[in-house]
């Protein structure tokens, strides 16, 4: 594999810039040892070792002041994650301290790195593709233990492997196909027919779509699902969050209007790592405080991925509940009839169970008592919707959850049935040769084997600094 080498050297403080026990300095570029030659009190080993080395030492400042006592963990290109020489000192958290040895680093020709650019340099090494430059900061960000099990999912070869099946096999049809056109007369190559192809770009075309449609589903693991729990005053919104949480964050009262602002907490369901949003009750009302909080409800509202539209049991279908529902009717919802403990007196109206919308179409309609902890219908509702296949079964391919991922499938997707819909009509094979290239492009772009600098620019800057 061909290093690229890049001439700049780059530092950065890897772990938080708070006092702590131990910190980290990471050093990455060519003059990696010509820097840490003239700032460290021993002799470095011979450049040519392949295994990476620790050595114990300190860290001297021009005027051969001791600065620190460190370890070094140093690693030799293109042994390292950057591909680059690299240096890791750790030394002692006190940030007095870490600050002179950065200092005393940049002095000597290293620029401090910015957010991403460890990973950036591996990427531009080819030590990793962009589907695992993703899935580090995935694996770094991740907010739950499933989140991060996804991300090493992504980041092993395994499933890279699995990407390139599909690369290789558009390459292949393009290939045969150009040969076919380019030299009737060869007949080493096999004659591909429009017969011949559109099964197998059919069969690619439904891959894709499996792709796409689990790294859907991997995105709420990476970051997180926003639920706005919504309706009318009175309807135990604040005493759903409460029992979910399992601790009383919310203050509830049996007066109408008791939550004002939003109250927003973080809760793992099975292992879905939710934001829940408790609201203010949504009604008419003259109240200038209730009024602000009516505000933001309906901003939360808006916000969310989903809305739990909480609804009385014990009380008839109103007016406030028909305008909220008419605002969340398309959005994906789940309506919860709370209170089942008590008498019934609520009668749904039947267009509340024939709205359809996406894959909340079906039994989005369950009842809790949020009073006595009984969320079982719920708390199934939400596993069987997002977690119980993906953590069951992996996925053979990566997980391709960031939108720009999803924006590509979904191009590449359309671009293969526009072929294969072609194909059906008996087009000729090299009328779609530059779909067929484009398609290719779109599947490198994913990797990263074909990429734009300000796309980069962009994943890389979601990286915290020192990555
Ligand atoms: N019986 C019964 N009462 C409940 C249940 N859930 C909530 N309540 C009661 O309903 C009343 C209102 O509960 P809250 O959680 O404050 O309701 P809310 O929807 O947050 O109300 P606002 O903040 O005013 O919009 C309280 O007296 C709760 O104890 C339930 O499942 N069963
Ligand atoms: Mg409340």
């Amino acid at each position: 594999m061909e290093i690229i080498s890049i001439k700049k050297t780059i530092v950065a403080l890897v772990t938080a810039p708070v006092t702590q026990n131990v910190a980290l300095v990471r050093i990455s570029g060519s003059l990696s040892y010509s820097i840490i030659a003239k700032i460290f009190d021993r002799s470095l080993p011979k450049y040519s070792q392949k295994e990476p080395r620790l050595i114990f030492g300190r860290i001297i400042d021009s005027q051969q002041k001791i600065v620190d006592e460190v370890l070094l963990l140093c690693f030799y290109k293109p042994r390292s994650f950057t591909g680059e020489d690299v240096v890791e000192i750790s030394c002692h958290g006190n940030l007095f301290v870490v600050n002179q040895i950065l200092q005393l680093i940049l002095e000597n020709g290293a620029e401090l790195a910015q957010a991403g650019e460890f990973t950036k340099q591996a990427f531009f090494n080819r030590k990793l593709n962009l589907v695992q430059a993703n899935a580090i900061n995935d694996l770094i960000r991740a907010p739950s233990l499933e989140g991060t099990r996804l991300a090493l999912h992504n980041l092993s070869s395994e499933s890279q492997k699995e990407l390139e099946v599909i690369e290789n096999e558009l390459l292949d049809v393009i290939a045969t196909i150009k040969v076919n056109i380019d030299y009737p007369e060869y007949d080493g190559v096999e004659y591909l027919t429009g017969k011949k192809v559109l099964p197998r770009l059919t069969k690619l075309v439904e891959k894709l779509k499996s792709v796409k449609e689990s790294g859907k589903k991997a995105g709420v693991f990476q970051e997180g699902l926003k639920v706005a729990i919504v309706g009318k005053p009175n309807v135990g919104k604040s005493t759903l969050l409460n029992a979910l949480l399992q601790e009383e964050k919310a203050i509830v009262s049996p007066i109408a209007g008791t939550t004002r602002d939003i109250v927003e907490a973080r809760y793992n369901l099975n292992g879905v790592p939710l934001t829940l949003l408790d609201t203010a009750g949504i009604h008419e009302t003259k109240d200038i405080v209730e009024k602000i909080g009516v505000e933001r409800s309906l901003q939360a509202l808006e916000k969310a991925k989903i809305i739990f539209f909480l609804v009385d049991n014990s009380c008839p279908w109103s007016q406030a509940e028909e305008s909220i529902f008419q605002k969340i009717k398309d959005k994906n919802h789940l309506v919860i009839i709370n209170k089942i403990d008590q008498e019934n007196k609520l009668q749904l109206p039947n267009y509340i169970c024939s709205v359809e919308n996406s894959r909340f179409s079906h039994k989005k309609i369950l009842k809790i008592s949020a009073k006595n902890k009984q969320l079982a219908e719920l708390e199934t509702k939400i596993n069987e919707l997002f977690a119980s296949d993906l953590i069951n079964n992996l996925s053979p391919y990566p997980y391709l959850s960031q939108s720009w991922q999803q924006a590509k499938l979904t191009k590449l997707i359309q671009q293969l049935e526009t072929v294969v819909s072609e194909l059906k009509k008996e087009t000729y094979l090299d009328a779609l040769c530059g779909d067929l290239e484009v398609s290719y492009k779109l599947v490198k772009e994913l990797s990263g084997k074909e990429y734009n600098e300000d796309l980069l620019d962009i994943i890389f800057s979601k990286f915290c600094l020192g990555k």
